[in-house]
């Protein structure tokens, strides 16, 4: 099956990191599967669902460690296959799924402004915060905050090697917030002037661990060592049922040339180099975890898997336990 034009754009876009921060991964890949949805020209149920199937299994391979990936997919293809279950016409089907990506592009926009407000009353005025990487959720609380006039300061690491530390940078200083720019190996030297340190996240395991931007946990290591406390702001769409079941998130690694060009590493011999695009911060080194349904000590993950688990069925379940416990024979 050859995806819509407008579709595969999508998936190109993730691929390569022109769309990227878990949420707008999510949003775009659900956006995908509703364009896919609107155009197919499949003349049964059965074609249609495969092909949006296999569109699903086609952007679950564009970028591996977003939970919000495969979770906004999971929230369209449950309720086909639901109707699908059910016997409803083509177009009934079809209705489902655009309506139902819909919902999940529209979820995105009411749980980052309400993690933006909930998240604001964490910061006081004369506050210094720090943040890593680019968060569309982080930057939610800040605008919020000073918006409501609380007045602090953020340093921004500038988060190698794509340097999305920039982005989020030019953002605050555009409304106003007064911004340092610092390396990453830097964060230790400032910590004792920093109040909070606020991240976001591409995944929470079961047991509130967080998956965020590489750097996130030597950050909340240097945090932890400091005294300073860590907040994690994540959407419950990034919370992963499956680490209930033992299975892992997967860490991206990424092209190598994002860390050094060829014709620099040539002349240094036979150097590997290795590029991991995320890593796993413990849920001791965090604090709380900000969410649309509230604020949670990183231990309480298990409360929000419980109720995501309303909209994943036994038999999804039951699929990744079978395959973690071939993996195990
Ligand atoms: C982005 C990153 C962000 C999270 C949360 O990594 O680690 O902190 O995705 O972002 P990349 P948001 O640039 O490799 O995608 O809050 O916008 O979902």
């Amino acid at each position: 099956m050859t995806l819509p034009a407008q579709a595969s754009k999508i998936a190109e876009d993730i691929r390569s990191m022109r769309v990227r921060g878990a949420r707008l991964i999510a949003r775009s890949a659900v956006e995908a599967l509703q364009i896919v949805a609107r155009n197919s020209s499949a003349g049964d149920i059965t074609t249609f669902v495969a092909e949006l199937a296999s569109a699903a299994r086609f952007l679950l391979q564009t970028r591996p460690t977003a939970v919000s990936l495969p979770n906004g997919i999971r929230f369209v293809m449950h309720r086909v296959n639901r109707d699908k279950e059910s016997g409803v016409s083509l177009e009934t089907i079809r209705a489902t799924a655009v309506k139902a990506a819909q919902e999940f592009i529209d979820n995105t926009d009411t749980a980052i402004q309400r993690i933006g407000e909930i998240g604001a009353r964490r910061i006081r005025d004369g506050d210094v915060l720090l943040t890593h990487c680019n968060s569309s959720a982080v930057i939610s609380i800040m605008k919020t905050a000073w918006n409501q006039g609380t007045k602090f300061e953020v340093y921004v690491t500038e988060t190698r090697p794509r340097f999305q530390g920039r982005i989020t940078a030019k953002a605050l200083a555009g409304i106003g917030i007064p911004v340092t720019l610092i390396l990453d190996d830097a964060v230790r030297y400032f910590m004792h002037d920093v109040d909070k340190v606020l991240v976001g996240a591409d995944a929470v395991t079961a047991n509130g661990a967080l998956v965020n931007k590489i750097g996130t946990s030597l950050l909340a290591l240097a945090a932890h060592e400091a005294n300073v406390r860590v907040f994690a702001a994540a959407e419950t769409y990034k919370f992963s049922p499956e680490t209930m079941i033992g299975e892992l998130v997967t860490v991206e690694e990424r092209d190598p040339s994002e860390v050094i060009s060829s014709h620099e590493l040539r002349p240094l011999g036979a150097v590997r180099v290795r590029n991991p695009s995320f890593d796993v911060t413990p849920p001791e080194f965090i604090d709380l975890i900000i969410t649309e349904q509230g604020i949670i000590p990183p231990l309480g993950a298990m409360l929000i898997l419980e109720d995501i688990l309303g909209v994943i069925t036994p038999e999804e379940l039951q699929e990744y336990q079978t395959k973690t416990l071939q993996e195990q024979d």
